[in-house]
């Protein structure tokens, strides 16, 4: 699978020397996001990571090859590009033999992380257990790869487009770490806190990294989620976002819209609902995750030292 892998001569030399790196996603700007936010949040993840001491790895799929750390012409065209495909892992041979354009979601951005050696991963939301599991059985990919591959997942927590106690089951039932960092609840996305209590709470990114540390050497495979709170200023009215996810959600069932496209519809709804504000809470919650990510980057670089 390695022949498959494309690096830039930066990510490359980051990893054969040890220096702390974090992957980011493509879906999200893709299908996450509308242009031209979408390749300028893309640009300012990757400015911050730099900012806190390492090397940004966004991840797609072009031209057949995995590609870890994209351009900004790159990003440019995974940000305008009409039909980007999105990649979960049932899509990716297809992504890689076709020599389409795609866009790796959480899944497949942690199978591309893993194959590379970058063990950290920010994003902005995880997909998960949809609402009305019973009926659609929607479960996203993402779930099983935490369960299975060794990258270190920091996330605001998820949206209630999900089923979030369902989620938060199959998680522990897979043996997934979650981590709230700074918080004793999930955070709910646009919102710091939600009712459903974790079981893990670390105020560090020293006492991350130090858990994934013991994680690996006691030969424990899948990822640890690190569930980052919305900074205050940024959090949205959680009365007020409830309800337009909510209306969302009926929108979509009123469309029939189902599988893959559930999640870019949803948000593209929630955007337009709020009037734009949700996207840039989106945004903020982002930033603040590839920081986070980034620190804990470090630190864990920074135990072997
Ligand atoms: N949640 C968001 N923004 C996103 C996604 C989820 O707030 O962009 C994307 C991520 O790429 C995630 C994917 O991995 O949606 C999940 O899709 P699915 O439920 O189809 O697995
Ligand atoms: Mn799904």
């Amino acid at each position: 699978m390695k022949n498959y892998l494309d690096l830039t001569p930066e990510v490359k030399e980051a990893l054969e020397t040890g220096k702390p790196v974090v992957a980011l996603e493509s879906t999200i700007i893709s299908h996450g996001m509308p242009y031209p936010q979408n390749v300028e949040m893309a640009k300012e993840c990757q400015r911050i990571i730099r900012e806190q001491g390492a090397v940004p790895a966004t991840i797609a799929i072009m031209d057949g090859k995995i590609k870890v750390g994209l351009s900004d012409e790159d990003l440019e065209t995974m940000a305008k590009t009409q039909g980007v495909l999105k990649v979960s892992r049932r899509d990716f041979a297809y992504a890689i033999a076709s020599k389409k354009l795609g866009a790796t979601t959480v899944a497949t951005t942690m199978m591309g992380a893993a194959l590379a050696g970058i063990k950290f991963f920010a994003t902005g939301g995880i997909g998960g257990v949809h609402r009305g599991f019973n009926e659609v059985m929607d479960v996203s990919a993402d779930l099983d790869e935490l369960a299975k591959t060794n990258v270190n997942v920091v996330c605001a927590g998820a949206k209630s487009i999900l089923d979030l106690p369902r989620t938060l089951e199959y998680l522990e039932t897979k043996g997934v770490p979650v981590v709230g960092y700074g918080t004793d609840t999930l955070p709910q996305f646009f919102t710091r806190e939600s009712e459903y209590k974790l079981n893990l709470r670390l105020d560090s990114v020293e006492e991350i990294a130090e858990m994934i540390r013991a994680k690996e050497e006691l030969g424990l495979s899948g990822g640890v989620l690190i569930t980052n709170p919305i900074p205050e200023e940024y959090s949205m009215d959680k009365k007020y976002i409830d309800e337009k996810i909510n209306e969302a959600v009926e929108k979509a069932d009123e469309a029939g819209i189902v599988g893959k496209d559930i999640t870019p519809f949803l948000l593209k709804t929630i955007v337009e609902e709020t009037e734009g504000k949700s996207l840039a809470a989106n945004i903020q919650l982002v930033y603040n995750n590839a920081k986070v990510a980034a620190q804990l980057a470090v630190a864990y670089a920074n135990l072997n030292k």
